[in-house]
């Protein structure tokens, strides 16, 4: 690709337009390359961790996000205010906005993120998949015209044969999808996705693929320069996910080798290139049984996920982030990038697994965050704040990293019986019950697993397992209950002694508590 020369601005001065882990996340690598950080905040986070973290912050309206996080002129304009060279957008709320970055562009704001072109040539569905069949990027066969009628849908279904899937042209995140097994279900299906389509994107035209059957969902983290350069730094296995809610992420895939890593990597640098891709973005592609993949789409911003890409590649995406949003290029460190070891993240969400995912706010009276070799924590809150429903429940991720695959799985299996989260409900029972999963285990996954096995009752929550972290309560209830009752033996007494200790300490010391 030829590009002309590339304006260079410094960024001094970063406004960060979100909130959370990911906005802390962002301030800190701010911090590290001598940036400084504006947070904006709504009325409920005045008192969050990135207010607490940035070295200015500001207002920008009440609770709902339309009104704050969403307000695109307000957050541009209070950058040009503050003397802000860059916004940094995060994930969700305007990252994926191309008019967003077009207003960062009009006002002189450096936006941390790839082009307006680039998002809009990635945002429709459609689109996207035909760019991608031009550029020789394997999409999943079927087509891409509008079926206009239930005539046209089943002549088309018929010749890819069944079964099929039926996908909204505007579509994204499984809105106006419908799985078709045989002809017979078709024209109920047909409907259903029409409307479905209409009601969520206001274009009610669909098309049809060929249904892939029990796929992973794998996709590939890639970065772009402004010189045309663009990498990928390997992939990401996420099918661990519920109603498209990733809940575990890893890198490597289990199932990816060497060689298979290069094709998708390079099929992901062929898409990216393909509309002239610059920053952090990820491709997503559907991994089928047979090993063949399929692009699926492309995310125009940094990932929740991708700490465990750092953590394998040893490179600082934010960090890179701003350094090719000042027009850096890419350097050698990113030749040929291999992972090394294994990392894992799992997210903590303020949701009750075993009660149909019920968000759980309110205050967390109690955290302890795991330590120790191979931990990091990413976490959007601390002891005493409040969890409020008006955004995502999301709380913090758990990031573990070990030389391999099976030592990440015991590290993760460690540092849960460290962590420590009271006042509120999370879904931390459920990584428990992962864990003791023999398909997780040994790798085995597709992106229906999680909900089959929840369906199926196989993912019960473990007993809660006396951990490290109560030791010195357990010590302090056993003293007490020795003095009180004589009669009963000591440690030695019982082989279970372990969950004697515990529940003498669970007695004593911790009425009522819910410990998660
Ligand atoms: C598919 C598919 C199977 N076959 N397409 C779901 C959201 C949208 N981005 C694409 N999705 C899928 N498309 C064909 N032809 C299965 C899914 C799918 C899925 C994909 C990635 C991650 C999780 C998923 C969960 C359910 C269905």
């Amino acid at each position: 690709m030829t590009t002309g020369p590339v304006p260079t601005k410094r960024i001094r001065k970063v406004l960060i337009a979100n909130r959370g882990e990911i906005a802390v996340r962002v301030i800190r690598a701010c911090r590290e390359l001598g940036i400084r950080t504006v947070a904006i905040y709504s009325e409920p986070d005045r008192l969050g961790l990135p207010v607490l973290l940035a070295d200015e912050a500001y207002p920008i309206g009440p609770a709902p996000s339309r009104e704050s996080y969403l307000r695109a002129e307000a957050i541009v304009e209070l950058a040009v205010k503050v003397g802000a060279d860059a916004i940094h957008p995060g994930y969700g709320f305007l990252s994926e906005r191309a008019g967003f970055a077009r207003l960062c562009r009009d006002a002189g704001v450096t936006f941390i993120g790839p082009s307006p072109e680039s998002i809009d040539a990635m945002g429709s569905k459609v689109e996207s998949r035909r760019l991608m069949i031009k550029a020789g990027v394997p999409v999943v066969p079927g087509g891409q015209d509008p079926l206009p009628d239930l005539e046209s849908a089943a002549a088309f279904a018929e010749q890819i044969g069944y079964p099929v899937m039926i996908k909204a042209s505007a579509g994204g995140g499984g809105k106006g999808m419908r799985h078709v097994e045989r002809a017979a279900d078709l024209a109920s299906a047909y409907r259903a996705a029409r409307s479905e389509a209409g009601a969520s994107f206001g274009d009610d035209s669909v098309y049809i693929e060929k249904y892939i059957v029990d796929p992973r969902h794998v996709e590939i983290q890639v970065m772009g320069d402004l010189h045309g350069r663009v990498v990928s730094l390997g992939e990401r296995e996420c099918s661990l996910q519920r109603r498209h809610q990733k809940v575990v992420e890893e890198a490597p895939s289990p199932a990816v080798t060497p060689e298979l890593r290069r094709r998708m990597g390079a099929a992901a640098v062929m898409a990216a290139s393909a509309v002239g891709y610059s920053n952090a973005g990820t491709c997503e592609f559907l991994l089928a049984k047979d090993g063949n993949f399929y692009f699926l789409e492309m995310n125009t911003r940094l990932q929740v996920e991708h700490p465990v890409t750092e953590l394998v590649t040893g490179i600082d995406l934010v960090h890179t982030q701003i350094r090719v949003a000042e027009g850096e290029p890419l350097g050698a460190e990113f030749d040929d990038i291999q992972p090394h070891g294994h990392a894992i993240e799992v997210r903590l969400y303020a949701e009750d697994p075993y009660n149909r995912f019920t968000p759980s706010p309110g205050r967390i009276v109690r955290l302890r965050l795991p330590e120790g070799p191979g931990i990091r924590n990413d976490c959007g809150v601390y002891e005493g704040s409040e969890v409020s429903i008006h955004y995502d429940p999301m709380l913090a991720k758990l990031i573990v990293w070990a030389a391999d695959r099976e030592h990440a799985l015991r590290r993760l299996e460690r540092a849960l019986g460290e962590l420590r989260v009271e006042g509120i409900r999370t879904n931390v029972p459920l990584f428990r019950a992962l864990l003791a999963d023999a398909d997780f285990r040994s790798g085995n996954m597709d992106i229906g697993m999680l909900d089959r096995k929840m369906a199926a009752g196989e993912l019960k929550p473990a007993e809660d397992t006396d951990s490290l972290a109560d030791l010195p309560i357990i010590a302090a209830a056993l003293a007490h209950h020795e003095q009180a009752n004589r009669t009963i033996g000591g440690p030695a007494a019982s082989a279970g002694r372990r969950s004697v200790w515990a529940a003498a300490a669970r007695r004593e010391a911790l009425r009522g508590g819910s410990w998660s």
